[in-house]
């Protein structure tokens, strides 16, 4: 088995932290990188693939080295949320949703107006999942009758439910 084996990845790759995407030496050490900055990262065994390495690919008890470069970086969200409000939320937001005005809130109507503060930078999404998956699960939170339409009462409800933080 070679002592060291070298790759030059030269691309980008989208990593979400807290994710378990990564080995927890590469998690360390991408804390509090800034947009731009290099590093040099050393990662002991324990920190990488162990001592059981990843076959074909990784030795069992590899050091790794990788010297990394933050090229973008993208604010998460608070844990447990999958969208959250930039802005303050439209006063009248199921009317906003209710495109065409039939007092009910279809998914594509939904999907498109959630889209749309993605879009506009109103709203935000949990980076590095599927936008639409996420907007469906939504969508079926809300739907409480499950009938694959949102009713101004059902919305009220849910609204409701949230917590206020004024009266
Ligand atoms: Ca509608
Ligand atoms: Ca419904």
């Amino acid at each position: 088995m070679p002592d060291h084996v070298r790759y030059n990845y030269g691309k980008t790759y989208n990593i979400v932290l807290g994710a378990n995407q990564v080995v927890p030496g590469m998690e360390e050490g991408l804390m509090d990188m800034c947009v731009g900055e290099k590093r040099h990262l050393v990662i002991p065994p324990h920190l990488g693939y162990g001592e059981r390495g990843v076959t074909d690919e990784v030795p069992g008890s590899a050091v790794l080295v990788f010297d990394i470069e933050l090229v973008e970086m993208e604010e998460g969200l608070p844990e447990g949320y999958m969208f959250i409000w930039n802005e303050d939320v439209a006063t009248d937001l199921f009317t906003e949703m209710d495109k065409d005005k039939n007092e009910q809130v279809e998914p594509s109507e939904f999907t498109d107006y959630i889209m749309q503060q993605v879009n506009e930078g109103k709203g935000r999404l949990a980076p590095g999942f599927d936008p639409y998956r996420i907007i469906d699960n939504m969508f079926s939170n809300q739907d409480r009758d499950g009938d694959g339409k949102i009713t101004e009462a059902e919305f009220r409800l849910k609204a409701d439910e949230a917590p206020h933080d004024e009266l």
